[in-house]
Formats: C-alpha cells, structure tokens, sequence
C-alpha cells in the first residue's frame, strides 16, 4: 500500500520522512476526493501491469512518455533541477510520473493547505491534476528513474507559488470547490 502522511515543518533535510509527532498518515481515498490526486499500482513485470498500463494510457490520452532518472550522476544541472522540484509549483497540465526505479517523496497540498508527504517506489503511478501545489524530492536513496508521460506537446515548466492568475490553477480551484 501507498504510504502518505501528514508533514512536519521543520527545516531538517528534505529527504529525511517529517512525519508528525506522533505519524498522523493521510488516507488515500480522502486525499483523491479533497485534491483530485489518482494513484495507480502497475507492476511493470507482468503481463497484466503491462496491459493496465496500456490501458490506461490510451484512456487518459497519454501519446508522449520519456524516462527521466534524477541522480548526480545522470541529471544534467543536478542540483538546481532539486532546488527547482522542491519549491513549490504548479503546472499547466497534469504531473504524470510512474517509477521504475529508486523512491521518492511528492509532496502535495490538501484542501486545508497542509502537507501530504506521498512515498512512492517501483510501480506507482501517480497523477497530480493541473493547478495542484506540489514539490518533488529524492529521499536518503537519493535515487528515482520515472516514466513521464504527457497528452500532446509535452510543457514541464513549472509556475512557483504564489500562481493564482494562471488558469489551471483557477479551474483547479473551481473543480476542488465542486468535487473532482
Ligand atoms: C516536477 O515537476 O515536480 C517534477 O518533474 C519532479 C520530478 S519527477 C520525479
Ligand atoms: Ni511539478
């Protein structure tokens, strides 16, 4: 099962957990109703992963994907791409990442503002909707190869907070207020 949390503020390092005191762990459920954030499991080694991700690629019109994998070695500008993932940031279209490798941390905002730290490893594939707060770091591993995947052009600028006057983040807070 997906392991997610409710985040500490302090300034230790931000691959360390940061539960609460004691761990207040968030429910995935709720999470996807208030935030609109999908989670899949996909095994990619066996036939049924396969099929479940071709599945849903084709459902959801994801056309582009590339492998990204974040590491000193194999990032280019290394350290300013994990300063840049770790501020927070909306896009203008879904953040899609499935892992293949290594763990990580995405870090989203709920309905109240608060932090939801999501631990992600092989076979997880979330979905951040347009317009969502988030931020990304590697954890102690300090290791992640994901699969992205994009419907049309792929846009990976991110818009740091505050972002209110960009539109996906306007109808993002429009569908929040009706329910996703
Ligand atoms: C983003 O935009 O937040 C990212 O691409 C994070 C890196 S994906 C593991
Ligand atoms: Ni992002």
């Amino acid at each position: 099962m997906v392991q997610l949390w409710y985040m500490n503020s302090g300034s230790e390092d931000q691959r360390l957990e940061h539960h609460l005191t004691p761990p207040q762990l968030a429910d995935l459920d709720q999470i996807n109703e208030e935030t609109g954030v999908l989670y899949w499991k996909i095994d990619p080694n066996n036939d049924d992963g396969e099929d479940n991700l071709d599945k849903l690629k084709t459902d959801r019109g994801y056309n582009y994907e590339d492998i990204m994998e974040i590491s000193k070695g194999t990032l280019p500008n290394y350290e300013e791409k994990i300063k840049s993932f770790f501020t927070e940031h909306i896009h203008t279209e879904e953040e899609i990442r499935y892992i293949l490798d290594g763990s990580g941390y995405f870090d989203i905002r709920d309905a109240s503002d608060h932090w939801v730290r999501i631990k992600v490893i092989p076979g997880d594939l979330l979905v951040l909707p347009a317009g969502i707060y988030h931020r990304f770091t590697l954890d102690t591993n300090n290791y992640i190869k994901v699969k992205r995947f994009f419907v049309g052009e792929p846009v990976w600028t991110p818009h740091n907070r505050p972002a209110e006057e960009i539109s996906s983040r306007k109808e993002y807070i429009k569908k929040q207020q009706k329910g996703f």
